[in-house]
């Protein structure tokens, strides 16, 4: 994908477009600031009104983002045929503009990686030919790992539970299924040519894990969906990270917190390199509505089920799909 040519767009077919969303960006989103005593109440209130924050004075050095963000640019600006070796993805590998195995696709070229935790919670991941996956990606992994554990911590104090580590000992189990993504939207000039339609880099979708933590370069394209199905876009910040309630942490609150929509549209001039770690339970846990946050006489809504049972539920659904309608009560 590194040449644009015209042709290039009309070979993309289906191209997915959108009607022109609205350029406004969301001047109202929550800014959570880690470092004051007060954030866990804000960390609470921004699940249940948005589904969706961004954090600032996080402990991720600087230089684990820039060194990963220089290891990506360097692997998508090979040839093709280069970054081929490293795909298709089965489901992690390097995948261009197909998403998931049922016919989705965007303006997007990816790295889908395995995280694994070892017993010294060194991270290593699947060899990917042509991805070193050096230093940097265990470096970086690692530390938005503990990012995702500390929030998920101060939700559930926010949350008064009597055991902090009630979310967050899901991703540090040693067989936690959380996942690692690196996104590469391509520039497309030919953008205006789409008689004022925007173009689909990755479609709107929400998260199947419990959490997802996403970095970007100064890049635009992010939106979300709000309560009411408006999308606004979200103003880029290369220094903060942003924060995704995935469908598991829905069904854990019992639909308190809101697993956001959310997509990315391409961009006619700049590259947008995003990097997000999607923190999951390990197969075998147990995901339901935890009793001590519902009311009395509160009705759950969701049927249980693992983790592997709604992975591979979700691996057989549409980008798109309500994959929780199938877990919902009734
Ligand atoms: C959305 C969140 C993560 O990017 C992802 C995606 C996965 C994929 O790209 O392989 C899925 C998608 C995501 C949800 C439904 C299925 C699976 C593509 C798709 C159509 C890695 C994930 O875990 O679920």
């Amino acid at each position: 994908m590194v040449v644009l040519s015209k042709p290039a767009l009309e070979q993309f077919s289906p191209i997915k477009t959108c009607k022109p969303s609205s350029t406004t960006f969301f001047s109202n989103i929550p800014v959570i600031d880690l470092s004051k005593p007060d954030c866990k109440t804000q960390l609470v209130k921004a699940c249940e009104e948005f589904g969706f924050f961004k954090v600032v004075n996080h402990d991720v050095p600087m230089e684990f983002m820039n060194s990963l963000e220089s290891e990506a640019i360097r692997f998508f600006s090979l040839s093709q045929s280069e970054k081929d070796k490293a795909g298709p993805p089965d489901p992690y590998g390097y995948g261009n503009r197909r998403i998931g195995p049922n016919g989705d696709v965007g303006w997007v070229e990816y790295l889908l990686l395995k995280s694994i935790l070892s017993q010294n919670s060194f991270d290593s991941f699947k060899e990917i030919p042509n991805f070193s996956c050096s230093s940097s990606v265990n470096d970086y992994v690692s530390a938005v790992r503990q990012l995702a554990c500390d929030v998920l911590e101060e939700l559930a104090d926010g949350l008064k539970m009597k055991q902090r580590n009630v979310f967050s000992k899901l991703l540090k189990d040693e067989e936690s299924d959380s996942v690692f993504r690196l996104n590469h939207y391509p520039p497309c000039p030919e953008l205006q040519a789409l008689s004022g339609r925007d173009l689909i880099g990755f479609g709107e979708h929400t998260d199947p894990q419990i959490i997802s933590v996403l970095r970007s370069n100064n890049a635009t394209g992010l939106q979300i969906s709000l309560k009411d199905g408006t999308w606004v876009s979200v103003p880029p910040d290369q220094n903060s990270f942003f924060i995704i309630v995935g469908d598991s942490m829905q069904v854990m609150t019992n639909g308190r917190f809101r697993s956001v929509r959310h997509r990315v549209l391409a961009n006619s001039r700049k590259s947008r390199v995003s990097m997000i770690y999607f923190g999951a339970p390990p197969p075998r846990a147990r995901i339901a509505p935890i009793e001590s946050l519902m009311k009395e006489g509160e009705e759950t809504l969701y049927k249980e089920f693992t983790w592997s049972e709604y992975k591979k539920s979700a691996y057989m659904s549409r980008l798109a799909d309500n994959r929780l309608g199938h877990f919902q009560k009734q």
